[in-house]
Order: C-alpha cells, then structure tokens, then sequence
C-alpha cells in the first residue's frame, strides 16, 4: 500500500500512528485510505429515494473502490501466507464457499489414519488400558474423539418426506423465454444449469421401504447464476389441503398412530381415513393418490408437478401465472399393488437402486419441463381458482408448452452429505418468479427454513457445500452455529463507507416482487370457489381407463378394509357417492356395505366444469419414447437350456440397454443343450420375480422339466402373469409356462400382445416384438378380478 505523507493519518486512540516528522507507513496509509473512503461518501445518496413510488424502483447501492484492497481488510497481516491462512493474496468481492464441490471433496486412498486434528493413529484396533488387563484410562482421547462422534452420526429425519434419494444433473433451456421472464435460467436456448434432485415419500420414516402408497416428492435444486431456486414438488399435481393451517394435522393423522406407531408408511388405518372423510376438499388429491400413481414403477417413470400457481414476472415487471410440469421421458409406469406390497420386503431400495443403477450404467434420467403459462383474466374466468391447490389447470384448457430438459447424469459420492443434508425451500425463488396468494403456498414459504433450523442443527446451513449456490453471496449476516465463511474486514452492516458501501444493494438488477395489488379485510376465511370440492375428482374418475378405475376401487377398498371403524368407512363411502357413484359402489361392494346417501356438499353451486374428461389425466397418456433401457428381464436357467437362444436374447436386450440377468436355482454354471456353459448371475431365491420387469423362457426339454419341479420357479412364472408382464417363451418352454399358469390366449379368445410364444431357430425374429411388449410396461388386457392364476 503506498503511504501518503500529506493526508492526516494519526491515531487518535491507539494502535500504530504516525509520529509528528517521521514518514508514512502502510499502517498510516491504511488509516488515511479508510479516511479517504469516509470521506467520498459525505451523506447516504439513496436515503431519499427509499419513500413513495420511487421506492418502487430501487437505485442500485451507493459504492466508492477502495485505492487499495488493503483498506477494507480486517489486518495487515493478511498478506502473510502460511499453508493454512492462505496464498496471502486476499481476493476481494469472492467467496470460495460458492465454488463448486471439489472444494469439499475427499478422498483418503494412501493416506494415514489420523484423529480429526491430524494427528497419525498408531493404533485403530486397542483402547489406551493400564496393563493389557487393566482398566481404560480416561485420557485416551483417541477412542473418545472416535466415540463422540460416533454417537452424534445421526440428525433428526425429516418431519415428512423422510425417506428418499438423490441425483445431480443440468437442466437445459430449450429457446430464451425473456418474453414472460427475467429469470436467468431460461434466458438462452442451450443454456445448461445444474441441478440437484431428490425424491421421496411423504409419511413413510427414514428407513421405511419405497414402494409404499404415497404420494412421491420431486424436489429441484437449480443452481442458476442469479442464486438457487427449488422447485419442491411432487409427482401429483394436486394436494390434500388448501390452507396451511391444517398440514400439521394431515400429517398427524397420516404418519403411525401415537400411541402404539403403527402402520409404518401407510395411510391404511383410522385416522388417517378419519381425518381425510371430515375433509372433502382432500377428494381430489385422494383420486390420484388410490390410483397407480400411488406406486410408481420408477423415480424415472414419474412426472413432477410444482402444484401451486406461481408468477412469471419480465424485465418489463408484466407478469403471467404458471403451473410447472415434469414429464418423464421414460414415459409413466405403475407398479401392480400385489408387486408393490411383494417388493417392499424383497428390496425396500427398489426406487433408491433403480435410480442409482440406471445413472451409474449411463441411463441418465430425463424430463422435459413444461409450463401452463396463463393471464389473470385467464384465471379470473376459469370455473375454479387457481390459488386453490387442490385443483389443477385443465391442459386442454392451457397447453403445457415445453421449455427445457433436465437430465440426470451423476450419483453423490455421498449420501449424508448430499442427499441427507441438502435443504430445499419452497421460498427459494430467483429473479424472474414468483409466488401467487394461494394460502397453501404461504404456509411452505415459512415451513422450510423454520423445520431446517432444528433438523440441521441451527443456522448455517446454506453453506453446507451440497446448499450452498454457485451464484456468488455476499451480505452483512454473520456469526451463528456452524458457522464457515471467515469474512474480511470490520464492516458487517449497511449502510456502511468503511468497506465502500460494499456489499451494495443491486437496484433494479435484484430480485423484485411483482406489484400485486393487495387489499380487502383481515379475515380468515377462504374464497367461493374452494367450496368446490368433487368437480374435479369427478373429472379425474371420468379420464380414467377401465384398469385404472378398477385399480382406484381396488386401493379405496384395501385402505378401508384395514379401517377399524365402520363409521369412518361409511362417511367416506358418502364422500365417494359425491365423485362417482359407480366409483362408490365398487367400494361399497368390496366392503358389503350398503351405498350410504351423498354427504352435504359445502356449496348448492358447484362449478359448471369447462371440460368432462381430461384424456391428458390418464397415466397410458404418456407411454414414453418405447425404449427399455435399465429395464430388468429375467431369462430362466437350468441343465439342459438352449444355450444359443438364451443368450442371443441377452445379447438383444443389451443393444437396447436393458438390463437382462441369468436366473437358475443356484449359482455357479449350469450347462447349455449345445454344450456351451451360461454362468447364472442370480438365483430365484435372491431375486423373486418382482424385482424383474420381464420373463424369458428359453426352452430346452431337460432345463424347463428340472425347473417345472421346483416351486419357486413356478411361483416366479406365475407372478410375471399375474402382474402382467411381458413373458417370451421360446420352444419347449412352452411346457413350463403352462404348467405355471401361462396362457397363450385372453379369455377372450384373442391372442395375449404380452405373452409371446416363438418356434423358430433366430430369435432376432422376435425380439423387437418383445422389446415392443416390454415398452408398453404391463399387458393389462390378462388382468381379471379375481386373477386367472
Ligand atoms: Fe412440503 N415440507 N409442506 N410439500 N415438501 C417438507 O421440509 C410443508 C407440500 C415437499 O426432498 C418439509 O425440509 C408444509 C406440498 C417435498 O428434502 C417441511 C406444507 C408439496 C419435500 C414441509 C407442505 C410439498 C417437502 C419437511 C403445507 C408439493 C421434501 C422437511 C403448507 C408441492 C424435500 C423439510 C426434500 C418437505 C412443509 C405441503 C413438497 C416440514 C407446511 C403441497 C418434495 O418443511
């Protein structure tokens, strides 16, 4: 720093100062340096610019550059390097806690055990003792820093959404959307933002299995260079409530019993049903809920729905409502209820695997995003209200328009640290949103943060490395629990000269909320329009095919069957009478109960729906892009099987990239009708056929007689039927289908397009058939009450 003999620079306190005839010093010239910063900022120019309209357009902060960098630091001494202090190089206006994860990343391959203050372990395996019999002596600080931590390894699980599994990625703009937003992230076609992923379920606990009934979170963190923006959705497009006064009792009614935790992860008991019969708005969401969206094949599989109507808002401050869309490229697929409650117990982790193994082959996730972009006077004329988020924006009603893809393409290298610790936040939005006044949203705009603050142990938090943006922070917050950031300089407010108004506040550039005008009583209370609370439920029932309809009857009828209390049936019977009455009949059947009169509706006047079917609300509207990578398809082994066969369709189904496995009765090699050896990948035992997508049965006299005379076999065959799976059976294989159950044909006759029997030498013949077959998930067309097998 270069000292300037002619500016007064003493000390009028203490510490150095410059003594009368002796020259300037770097210490003096940083006192004369903060002087001349003071001195350039005589008032606050922007003071009176914070009152009255003009306050509407904020100027950005008022800042003066230090002539050296040195004046805003907090020492001297900062230029001094060590290994630990740093190059001595300080980097003003940067903070290091915004680079990307690599800062963080460890990797101890070479490296000695050491305690957690770097001190090399001699010994991992013995306590400090007195004498090899003797007792532990306190003073082994190893074993008690080894200790402690071990015991403070867990955080508190999540209230809801507790269980669940994540993946980074980009997302990836298809063509600048500046005409409804200034949001950064969909300023440019091809503009890449990475994003970190996680799914979930809502009521089960940390540990409880994936393929429960649930609805399925599908939070976004977007790491944009304008800061983080979290889309928290979840995989239906709809939900329970419409205030968020009542979610802490949705969520008490639905999570265990208190007084004996029970059932884990299901909402098949009393209060649950209690809670939800006495609330007809929750209607709609239950439509989806009971229907096979409940149990998805896959994280992959499934769409995403932000569910509240949120803000566009342009550089011009116009501003658009929204309703964001996931949509899976894999298409949507279910899992049969039979497969899911089977799965549970045979591989809790199926979605956490599924999703794991599918971006660690190099399947990646993908989904298109998509926007139901809508005016208020739009809105105002729809026959239903769209800060009401038990209801949805009908697509034929606003299309859903495509704007970008994001694709999953690394796994964490850690679960704590990413997926258990990252935070998302329904009020994290960027500029270029915003939030609308449904009341649900309101409630999530404080819920997140405030639930974070004891789950993760106090504030902070933003800066654990998988929270933290890639924009870069800066503010005049300080101090606190877990703190990391070691801020430069003495000045922690604003407005402030001394570090040069810095930082400063970013005027129109920062985030603006859009000028909604707000009026009218304090009240609580809610809109007309709420009143409505079957409209739509009825709508969703009408879109339905046949199977999901039987499906949807089908879950109502498990749930309640498991209800104690036949007045809480009853009361929801007279709910379902409001959808649907051939919907509450089936129920009713299912439970002998007779059809109870409609409850009372809230309001005389439901709303006159624009639309009667949505063909958009069928889970088959969206069947994917007919591929099957990651699938899983079982090819049955024993003694005896047609070698060449078997593994020609392995080799098949691998250029598509699925997934195929040898399956026999134990491992090691079995020995193929051509001589040739197979090696088995899996047993029956290990991997039962829920776990597979498909079947083959190669053919072979010897194999398919030794496999017919073992009872799991047989169950594996039979399940793959039941569950309306696609099944090749090749030759002689015929037999043992058969045997299981297997049917050529539909009862009604007509061939099954999921069971296909193949004669011939080439089984390239029929495989695209039976990559066809797979594609479209499950051959519903077998599917009877009660099953044929
Ligand atoms: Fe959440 N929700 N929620 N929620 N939510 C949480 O935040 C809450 C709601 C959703 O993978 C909690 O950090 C309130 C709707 C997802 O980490 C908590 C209300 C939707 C996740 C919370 C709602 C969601 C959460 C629990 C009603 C779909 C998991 C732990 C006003 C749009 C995020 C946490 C993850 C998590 C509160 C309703 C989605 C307690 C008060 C509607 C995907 O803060």
């Amino acid at each position: 720093m270069k000292a300037a003999d002619d500016v007064d620079n003493r000390s009028t306190v203490g510490g150095p100062s410059r003594q009368e005839g002796t020259p300037a010093n770097e210490f003096t010239a940083k006192l004369a340096g903060t002087q001349e910063l003071a001195a350039a900022m005589p008032y606050n120019l922007n003071k009176a610019l914070e009152h009255g309209e003009i306050a509407s357009c904020p100027e950005k902060g008022q800042t003066i550059e230090p002539s050296d960098p040195a004046i805003a630091g907090s020492t001297l001494t900062e230029t001094i390097a060590s290994e630990k202090a740093g190059a001595g190089d300080p980097r003003p206006g940067f903070n290091p806690g915004n680079e990307s994860l690599d800062r963080v990343r460890v990797d101890s391959s070479e490296r000695i055990l050491t305690t957690n203050q770097g001190v090399p372990v001699s010994d991992n395996q013995n306590s400090l003792k007195a004498g090899y019999r003797g007792p532990a002596l306190l003073e082994d600080f190893i074993l008690r820093e080894k200790l402690t931590h071990f015991d403070h390894e867990r955080i508190p699980e999540r209230v809801v959404h507790a269980r669940g599994s994540a993946a980074h990625g980009y997302f990836e703009c298809y063509e600048p959307l500046s005409k409804y937003t200034r949001a950064s992230l969909f300023a440019e076609g091809g503009k890449r933002t990475p994003v970190f992923v996680r799914f979930s379920t809502v009521f089960g606990e940390r540990g409880s299995a994936d393929t429960v009934r649930d609805a399925r979170g599908f939070a976004v963190k977007f790491y944009t260079d304008e800061g983080n923006w979290d889309l928290v959705g979840n995989n239906i497009p709809v939900f329970f409530i419409q205030d968020a006064m009542k979610f802490p009792d949705l969520v008490h009614a639905a999570k265990p019993e208190p007084h004996f935790a029970m059932p884990q992860a299901s909402t098949a008991h009393d209060t649950f049903w209690d809670f939800i019969s006495l609330m007809p708005e929750s209607m709609h969401m239950l439509m989806w809920a009971m229907s096979d969206r409940g149990i998805p094949r896959s994280y992959r599989m499934m769409q995403g729905f932000g569910v509240h109507t949120f803000r566009l808002v342009a550089e011009d401050g116009k501003s658009q409502f929204v309703k964001f869309h996931w949509r899976p490229l894999a298409g949507t697929h279910s899992l049969d209820w039979d497969e899911a409650v089977k799965l549970a117990g045979a591989d809790p982790d199926f979605h956490r695997r599924d999703l794991w193994e599918a971006i660690e082959c190099g399947v990646y996730p993908e989904y298109e995003l998509g926007m139901q972009i809508f005016s208020e006077a739009q809105a105002e004329a729809f026959s239903f209200d769209v800060l009401d988020a038990t209801k949805i924006v009908p697509e034929e009603l606003v299309a859903v328009q495509p704007v970008g893809k994001m694709v999953l393409n690394r796994n964490p290298d850690n679960f704590f640290a990413e997926t258990e610790q990252v935070a998302f936040c329904a009020a994290h939005i960027v500029p270029g949103l915003d939030f609308s006044s449904d009341p649900l949203l309101a409630g999530r705009i404080h819920s997140y943060v405030d639930t974070q603050l004891s789950r993760l142990g106090g504030p902070n938090f933003h800066e654990i490395p998988i929270n933290s943006p890639v924009a870069q922070t800066h503010n005049n917050q300080r101090d606190g629990m877990h703190r990391q950031a070691i801020n430069r300089g003495r000045v922690a407010y604003e407005p402030n000269s001394l570090g040069g108004g810095c930082p400063f506040q970013a005027g129109a550039a920062g985030f603006t909320s859009f000028r909604e005008p707000v009026g009218g009583d304090k009240v609580r209370g809610k809109a007309e329009r709420f009143a409505d609370h079957y409209t739509q439920a009825t709508l969703f029932w009408n879109s339905q095919t046949p199977v999901e309809k039987a499906h949807i009857v089908r879950a109502f009828r498990f749930e309640l069957t498991r209800v104690q209390t036949p007045a809480i049936r009853e009361r929801m019977l007279a709910l379902l009478v409001n959808v649907a009455n051939d919907l509450a009949e089936g129920v009713a059947a299912g439970l002998g109960m007779p059809l109870p009169p409609a409850q009372p509706r809230a309001t005389q006047n439901p709303a006159v729906p624009e639309i009667d079917v949505s063909p958009a609300l069928s889970l088959f509207a969206r069947p994917g892009n007919g591929g099957i990578r990651a699938r899983r398809i079982a090819i049955l082994v024993a003694d005896g099987v047609e070698g060449v066969a078997a593994r020609a369709v392995s080799a098949g189904l691998a250029r598509e990239e699925a997934v195929s496995r040898f399956v026999g009765v134990r491992l090691g090699r079995v020995q193929g009708a051509d001589g040739g050896n197979i090696e088995v990948d899996v047993t029956f035992e290990a991997m039962p056929s829920v776990l597979f997508d498909a079947v083959v049965i190669p053919g072979g006299e010897q194999a398919m007689t030794t496999l017919g005379n073992v009872g799991p076999v047989v169950e594996f065959i039979r399940e793959q039927y039941r569950h309306c799976k696609p099944i090749l059976v090749l030759g002689a294989g015929k037999s043992l289908a058969e045997s299981a159950g297997v049917k050529l044909t539909l009862s009604s006759g007509e061939p099954d397009p999921g069971v296909l029997h193949f004669q011939g030498e080439n089984v390239d013949v029929v495989l695209p058939q039976f990559v066809e077959a797979i594609a479209a998930h499950r051959h519903f067309e077998r599917e009877l009450d009660p099953p044929r097998v």
